[in-house]
């Protein structure tokens, strides 16, 4: 006798009405052609290069929440965040995470970055940055961002595995 299960598709997401069950922010810091990555020590994507960032708690804004990651991850200060994009992760593994994420980018820090026991910081040429050791969305975005275009994606996941994208490009920074 088969057993029915409901499968989800990713097709099936309705992005209009979608909400998020979790908000989380990263910030870019951005020094002549290189940008500030971190190996990931904790957290969700533990063991990936990506950029400080964390959950945004109770209290905080995007912004604020960015700005204390990246002092808790790394030992910066950073200011003047410019917002460049948002992205948007279901998952439809058994987490079901619905993660919401606002992607900053700064030209403006304080300090040298250090290790901590939640990352390792690294400065990375633009144009080596190793997407192969990052989320698999990372490379769709990334680098148009780095060039200064803002944008919006919608992302499936099934653990690590993208299963499905949307991204929208708009092409001027907000702020310049
Ligand atoms: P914790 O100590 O509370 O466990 O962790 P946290 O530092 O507050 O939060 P986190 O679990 O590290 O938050 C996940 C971070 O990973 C958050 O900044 C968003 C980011 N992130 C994803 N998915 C992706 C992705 O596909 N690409 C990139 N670049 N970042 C992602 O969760």
């Amino acid at each position: 006798m088969s057993k029915e299960y409901e499968i989800i598709q990713p097709q099936m997401i309705e992005w209009k009405t979608w909400q998020p069950s979790m908000l989380s922010s990263l910030v870019f810091i951005c020094r002549d052609a290189e940008v500030l990555l971190i190996r990931k020590k904790t957290g969700l994507g533990a063991g990936k290069i990506n950029a400080p960032g964390g959950k945004i708690e109770h209290g905080e804004n995007a912004e604020t929440a960015a700005i204390r990651e990246v002092e808790e991850e790394v030992k910066l200060k950073v200011k003047d965040l410019k917002k460049m994009g948002t992205l948007k992760f279901q998952f439809i593994d058994g987490s079901n995470l619905a993660l919401h994420c606002t992607v900053f980018k700064t030209l403006e820090f304080i300090g040298e970055p250090e290790e901590t026991t939640e990352a390792t910081p690294f400065w990375c040429n633009n144009n080596e940055i190793p997407y192969k050791e990052m989320w698999a969305d990372d490379i769709c975005w990334l680098p148009g961002m780095l060039e200064g275009n803002c944008f919006e994606g919608e992302f499936v996941f099934e653990g690590d595995s993208m299963l499905w994208k949307d991204i929208r490009w708009h092409q001027i920074d907000q702020e310049s």
